[in-house]
């Protein structure tokens, strides 16, 4: 959403440069709640393996599909009582649509990740990504209609970096 020509819902990742890892994978699920019919959050990063937890605290019946290219795609019905659903996705991709078969309106969109290097823009548009070792970096910012815009940023020991991406409506 934009406001005061601030983006949110920005997903901004380390496309090149990042350590090679391997990472731990946190144990902590990453949560996504059908709430007002409507999936909180819309954006959202998680790192392969990690638990991917759906809840449902509507009084209704919804169904969460979710449309991947590299990972296994489900469709299950959860109902207002139904215990949470945990996933997790196994490779890393961007952009898989999650979507509900009975409110079509509803979509998230689910970045799985191989680091820990990620971050999602806030109302206010701003966004941290903490702990990148010093070094030179590919910054990506993606978002579901403006796309994909890079930025090369340099991190300095102990000191922040900034970088501002600008995204124009076509
Ligand atoms: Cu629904």
């Amino acid at each position: 959403m934009v406001k005061n020509g601030k983006l949110a819902n920005v997903f901004v990742y380390v496309k090149e440069g990042a350590p090679a890892g391997p990472y731990p994978v946190p144990s902590e699920p990453v949560v996504l709640d059908q709430k007002n019919c409507r999936y909180s959050p819309h954006m959202m990063g998680v790192m392969a393996k990690q638990p991917f937890k759906i809840t449902n605290t509507d009084q209704a019946d919804h169904n969460i599909h979710d449309m991947p290219s590299k990972n296994p795609a489900w469709n299950e019905t959860q109902m207002p009582t139904d215990k949470p659903i945990v996933k997790s996705f196994t490779t890393p991709e961007m952009m898989i649509v999650l979507q509900c078969n009975q409110h079509p309106w509803m979509r998230a969109y689910v970045n799985v990740m191989s680091n820990p290097y990620y971050a999602v823009s806030a109302p206010d548009g701003s966004f941290e990504i903490k702990n990148l070792p010093p070094g030179e970096y590919t910054l990506a910012a993606v978002h579901e209609k403006f796309g994909e815009k890079t930025m090369k940023v340099k991190v300095e020991t102990k000191q922040a970096a900034k970088a501002d991406f600008e995204f124009s409506a076509k």
